[in-house]
């Protein structure tokens, strides 16, 4: 267990952060230190997110507050897919370039998990559902959706 300031916040003692690690150094809870028994978890700490792993250390679920988002990975360790809250449709949506490790092309979005991408404004009012557009030796993405 590691107590640590909140970023932003690090000249006030009472917002200190308690880390809480797993017996694979991996961080499974945060709690907000009410100043009681400070450096110490006891039932006036407030929970602040939880976090679970699968059989591989990968973070599959992630709880901060009432939200809570699960993580679906391939086999190459790489998001494909966030959900929030068990919603059938998911929050963010990944597609990875086959041509380096881990470079993104696209990362889809949708905030209210209704199922539509909501066109978000760009620059010279060129409407995208794309929350982030990476692609490789800067080659620009094009699609229907872009208006291109
Ligand atoms: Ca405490
Ligand atoms: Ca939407």
């Amino acid at each position: 267990m590691i107590l640590a300031p909140r970023p932003g916040q690090e000249a006030d003692a009472d917002e200190a952060l308690l880390f809480v690690y797993d017996g694979w150094n991996r961080l499974v809870k945060v709690y907000k230190d009410d100043g009681e028994s400070r450096g110490e978890i006891d039932e006036s700490d407030t929970l602040v997110a939880t976090y679970e792993y699968d059989g591989l250390g990968r973070r599959i679920r992630k709880t901060v507050g009432e939200t809570t988002d699960d993580y679906y990975y391939d086999e190459a360790w790489q998001v494909l897919e966030v959900r929030r809250g068990g919603a059938p449709d998911p929050l963010g949506q990944y597609v990875w370039d086959v041509r380096y490790v881990d470079a993104p092309v696209v990362r889809f979005h949708d905030g209210n998990t209704d199922g539509d991408l909501a066109p978000r404004v760009r620059k010279g009012d060129r409407k995208c559902p794309l929350l982030a557009c990476q692609c490789p030796l800067n080659q620009r993405a094009s699609s229907p959706e872009m208006g291109r």
